[in-house]
């Protein structure tokens, strides 16, 4: 059965890959799996047939016959488990790799995602310049932790995994500070995984969805 997923209709990121159905483009990328997109305006995320599927009127989502779910984590990893190539079969490393997915998430995303839109939200209180390099030095902070267990290893446990995927996506909302360019071996990952064939087949149905909306 093929999934769909729901997107931006108009992305504000103007289809850079920072929307969050990236990362559920890229996992169905990865195990072959074809899909459909249903585009979504604002408006419409926030109507009651979304939010029947997405509570918190947001995208993206995936519907799989009577399978509905939202949250990307729960998404990439509904795909890992239903499809080989991105998780491994040993029991042990599989959840090591779901543990990964989890710090992607909980440990590496919160402060990148506060730091990422403190401007929007908070940029004209008087005391932003100086809250903004707090900010700064808590991903920071994560960042080195992240490189120094990433270390000269290509991927952070063994084979490329749902783990890894997540965690770049995670990076990938860094790209316009610099901050993931401070760390050689962390730079050289995400350009790894950016790489990968399926990676850039994802990024370009989301771009091209961007380029075929502000055409019309
Ligand atoms: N925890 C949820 C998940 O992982 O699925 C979060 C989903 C989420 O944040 N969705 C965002 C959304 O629908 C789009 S991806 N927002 C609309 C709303 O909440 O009303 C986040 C996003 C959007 C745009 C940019 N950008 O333009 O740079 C970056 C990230």
């Amino acid at each position: 059965m093929i999934p769909t997923i729901t997107a931006f209709a108009l992305s504000p990121d103007q289809g850079q890959g920072l929307a969050r159905d990236m990362r559920v483009r890229w996992a169905l990328e990865e195990v072959g799996q074809p899909y459909d997109v249903r585009l979504v305006s604002f408006k419409e995320m926030k109507q009651p047939e979304h939010l029947a599927i997405q509570p918190f009127g947001q995208i993206p989502t995936y519907e799989e016959g009577d399978l509905a779910l939202f949250e990307t984590g729960a998404i990439v990893l509904h795909i890992a488990q239903h499809h080989p190539g991105l998780l491994p079969n040993d029991a042990n490393a599989r959840a090591r790799a779901i543990t990964w997915m989890f710090a992607a998430l909980n440990t590496m995303e919160l402060p990148i995602v506060e730091f990422d839109v403190a401007p929007f939200v908070v940029g004209d209180k008087p005391w932003f310049k100086e809250f903004l390099p707090i900010l700064e030095d808590r991903v920071r902070v994560r960042l080195n932790e992240l490189s120094r267990r990433l270390g000269d290893a290509d991927w952070l446990d063994g084979e490329f995994s749902a783990g890894d995927l997540v965690m770049v996506t995670v990076l990938h909302r860094l790209d316009g500070s610099g901050l993931v360019k401070e760390f050689p071996n962390l730079s050289a990952y995400v350009a790894r995984a950016k790489a990968r064939p399926a990676y850039k087949r994802a990024f370009d149905d989301q771009l091209a969805v961007f380029v075929a909306a502000s055409a019309g």
